[in-house]
């Protein structure tokens, strides 16, 4: 061993040493990360849970907005609340992002839980409590949530590759499997589509054109297809919306029947429609629309965790964010 090499290891020994002592060390999410860090009778959980609710049972497309968050959040640069941040070059600011919604929710749980507990909480673990909170409150159970993510310093637009509605099954699938997610935990993940809505010209293409063919797509079921083009006229600029769930009873639910619909040719979007038919995606899809809801709901939790820990930063990466919008010092910035 030579001297440098000795030198760093002694570095890195001191290293080690220091972060043991200052508890800094521990690097995995846990469950209840906040207890007992911002006194005995704080719980964080309940401060963001109380600001979510209040907002839900004024509006219950919040759940739809902060399930998405939390898929753009951490499938761009990891779940660190790049996705928050304001700024002419951000994430938020490319255009997948349209409709990105619920950051007000956000800030507003951000500034009920700084008021009792100072420059502790992160703002990546807020949007995953949030999102646990919103699930739970459409009725698709409550998994335990892991906390102890810290929030990014970099968000940048040209980051931003997040998988386009006509992708092909195999192309999401390898998209995912890049974040550490399998073919299984895709189609779970892609279950949120059982709450919210697409815009008209995210799925226009298959009502008129479908892949140039000057015809409709031939997977859509007849019904919809006619119900579609009155919503999404030819050549309109499809800003108008539809459900992404097409049970009517079900649209606001989290539960199975988004792969229904999906087997019976009601997917809105291209690549919803081609999970129940791809031979990849099918079997666990059909076993998905076959089961009952509580099966669905169990899973799904299982693959928001699992989404939840994809490239987190830990123990003393990142930073924890004075105000979600803004990194605490400014001049570290690289996004604008
Ligand atoms: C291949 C992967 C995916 C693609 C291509 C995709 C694409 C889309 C598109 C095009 C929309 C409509 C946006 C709009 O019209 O404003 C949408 C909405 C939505 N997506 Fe996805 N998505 C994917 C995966 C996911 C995942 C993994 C989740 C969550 C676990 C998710 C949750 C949602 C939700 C909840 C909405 C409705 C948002 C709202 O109503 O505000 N998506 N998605
Ligand atoms: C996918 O990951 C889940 C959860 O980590 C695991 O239970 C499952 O066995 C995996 N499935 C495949 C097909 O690898
Ligand atoms: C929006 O949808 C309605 C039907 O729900 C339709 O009458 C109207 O023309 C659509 N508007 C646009 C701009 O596409
Ligand atoms: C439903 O899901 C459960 C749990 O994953 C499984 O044991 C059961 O076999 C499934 N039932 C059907 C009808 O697919
Ligand atoms: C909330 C937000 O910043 N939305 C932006 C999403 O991207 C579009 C197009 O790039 C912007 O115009 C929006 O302001």
């Amino acid at each position: 061993m030579n001297m440098s090499s000795t030198a760093a290891v002694v570095v890195v020994a001191i290293g080690l040493v220091l972060l043991t002592f200052t508890g800094q060390c521990s690097g995995a999410l846990e469950v209840g990360f906040y207890q007992g860090k911002c006194g005995r009778f704080v719980d964080v959980e309940g401060i963001v849970a109380g600001v979510v609710r209040t907002k839900f049972f004024r509006d219950r497309t919040i759940a739809a907005a902060l399930i998405r968050m939390q898929f753009h959040d951490c499938f761009v640069n990891g779940c660190d609340a790049s996705i928050l941040l304001d700024g002419s070059a951000s994430e938020k600011t490319a255009s997948p992002n349209l409709s990105v919604r619920g950051f007000d929710v956000i800030d507003a749980a951000k500034t009920a839980v700084e008021s009792v507990c100072r420059g502790v909480v992160s703002c990546a673990d807020i949007i995953a409590i949030a999102t646990r909170e919103v699930v739970y409150l459409s009725g698709g159970g409550q998994y335990n949530v892991q906390t102890g993510r810290r929030d990014g310093l970099i968000s940048l637009a040209a980051n931003v590759d997040l998988p386009a509605p006509s992708i092909s099954v195999p192309d999401s699938v390898a998209a995912f499997a890049r974040k550490g997610l399998n073919m299984t935990d895709m189609v779970h993940l892609l279950g949120g589509h059982t709450v919210g809505v697409a815009h008209c010209f995210l799925f226009q293409d298959r009502l008129y054109n479908f892949q140039n063919t000057g015809k409709p797509d031939p997977d859509m079921n007849v019904a919809l297809l006619e119900r579609l083009r009155r919503i999404c006229p030819q050549n309109s600029a499809g800003t108008n919306a539809t459900n992404l769930d097409q049970n009517p009873q079900s649209s606001f639910i989290v539960d199975n029947s988004f792969y229904k619909e999906i087997v019976a040719r009601r997917g809105i979007l291209q690549i919803d429609q081609e999970l129940a038919l791809d031979s990849i995606t099918q079997a666990t899809v059909t076993a998905l629309a076959n089961n009952g809801t509580n099966s669905f709901a169990t899973k799904f939790g299982q693959a928001m965790v699992k989404l939840g820990a994809v490239e987190v930063l830990t123990g003393s990466q990142g930073e924890i964010r004075r105000s979600c919008r803004a990194v605490n010092k400014p001049g570290l910035l690289t996004f604008n």
